[in-house]
């Protein structure tokens, strides 16, 4: 038989990468859906299939982590062999928005998913990963971040986030539970949402580069991460749930990164050199110069021109605007998995270059797709934060 998993945020970034990965070794994969006013089924569309398939790997259900009936019934009817839980409202900035929208889902979620195991006798039958944060760390005490440095959170969601480390932890020495928690540092990829910081510079640049917009309005430059891809995180997901005894892992790259550095890095794969002058509000990225001919490969000849005028006009295009400020900052966060390198023998793949270049690539696409439709008279996205 299949071995089954149940995923809670399968429409989200790393559900997306985990369902794939885990159809691919065999798994029939449950997935938690949200009812939304729009199908929201993107980031896993190739791997949807009819329900009136007989024999389906990718089976969804409606839920949510805010109702414990829901959570059990499924859980019950399913009857997993590992539960990912993955669902989160997992903006950092939004989450001082919706504080008590995030405690309820990103925290308590977990707790009604622990629970619901234990009131149906399941926790001999079932493996739970939880998926924590490098944001636990916060103010960090420590650099680099291990298993063993104290937390410190610095906003309403890694607060909800400590509970659900902590509740974990609980369960798993109260109760026995095979529950573990991966505690991953910021994973990125072409279908990160777009107002994440990567996402949001990747889309920008592409943008840029196509004409569809002049300046990239950013938050903090200064702020350190510590970035690798969302491929290979979901794969230490998965190793951390085929140990005989649960634990708590650090998954990150031992790389940090200024976001600065990110879109410098990035404007550089089109030919586009910034340097960064003033400070704060008033930090602005200014074009240096261009490549022309690397310019044009990545777009063409009539959008260099097209970005030659807009920077005679003004070359600061990347400018601050404390909007995307937050109210608590976490300046740097740094991951030793030196644990789970040696325990899981889990080793990234990718390094930060390898994963700008494919997002890079991967938003010029799509941008070149919205930049044909613009020319032809059709309606296009224009979302903004
Ligand atoms: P995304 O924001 O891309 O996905 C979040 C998922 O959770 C979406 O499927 C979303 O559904 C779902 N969700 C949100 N609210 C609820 C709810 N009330 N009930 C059920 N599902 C809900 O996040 P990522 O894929 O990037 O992250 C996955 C998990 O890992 C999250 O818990 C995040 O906090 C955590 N994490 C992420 C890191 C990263 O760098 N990506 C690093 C460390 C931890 P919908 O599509 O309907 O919005
Ligand atoms: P983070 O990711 O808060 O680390 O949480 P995000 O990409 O939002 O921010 C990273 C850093 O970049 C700075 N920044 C900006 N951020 C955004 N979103 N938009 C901007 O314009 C901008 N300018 C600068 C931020 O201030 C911050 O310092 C992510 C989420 O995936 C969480 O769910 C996860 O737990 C952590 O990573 C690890």
């Amino acid at each position: 038989m299949a071995r089954k998993a149940l995923i809670t945020g399968i429409t989200g970034q790393d559900g997306a990468y985990l369902a794939e990965y885990l159809i691919r070794k065999g798994y029939t994969v449950h997935g938690i859906k949200r009812r939304s006013s729009l199908l929201n089924t993107d980031r896993i569309d190739h791997l949807y299939q009819d329900p009136h398939i007989k024999k389906r790997d990718l089976i969804l259900h409606y839920g949510d982590l805010s109702d414990s009936m829901n959570i059990t019934r499924i859980i019950q009817e399913c009857r997993p062999d590992e539960i990912y839980n993955l669902g989160a409202m997992s903006h950092v900035k939004v989450s001082f928005d919706v504080p008590e929208y995030t405690a309820n889902t990103d925290g308590i979620g977990t707790l009604r998913i622990l629970e619901a195991i234990r009131l149906l006798d399941m926790k001999n039958d079932v493996r739970i990963y939880q998926a924590s944060t490098s944001e636990l760390y916060g103010l960090v005490r420590e650099v680099p971040q291990t298993e063993n440095t104290p937390f410190y959170p610095r906003s309403p969601y890694a607060c909800a986030k400590l509970y659900a480390y902590w509740i974990t932890v609980n369960y798993r020495e109260a109760y026995g539970l095979h529950a573990s928690n991966g505690i991953l540092f910021n994973h990125e990829s072409p279908i990160r949402g777009e107002t994440f910081v990567s996402r949001k510079i990747t889309r920008g640049l592409a943008r840029i580069v196509l004409g569809l917009q002049d300046t990239l309005f950013m938050g903090n430059l200064s702020s350190k991460r510590d970035w690798g891809h969302a491929k290979d995180y979901v794969k230490a997901m998965y190793l951390v749930l085929q140990q005989d005894k649960p634990d708590d892992y650090v998954i990150a790259t031992g790389v940090t990164t200024e976001v600065r550095e990110f879109i410098r890095k990035s404007f550089a794969l089109v030919g586009v050199e910034l340097e960064f002058k003033g400070v704060g509000e008033n930090e602005t990225g200014c074009v240096t110069s261009v490549n022309d001919s690397l310019f044009t490969e990545r777009s063409s000849r009539e959008h260099l021109k097209k970005f030659k005028t807009t920077i005679s006009r003004d070359p600061h295009i990347i400018k601050v605007d404390p909007l995307y400020y937050r109210p608590t900052e976490v300046d740097i966060l740094h991951g030793d998995p030196t644990k789970a390198n040696e325990k899981l023998g889990w080793k990234p793949q990718y390094n930060l270059d390898g994963l700008i270049r494919e997002m890079v690539d991967s938003d010029l696409i799509l941008m070149k797709k919205e930049s044909y439709l613009r020319k032809g008279g059709y309606k296009i996205l224009n979302y903004f934060e």
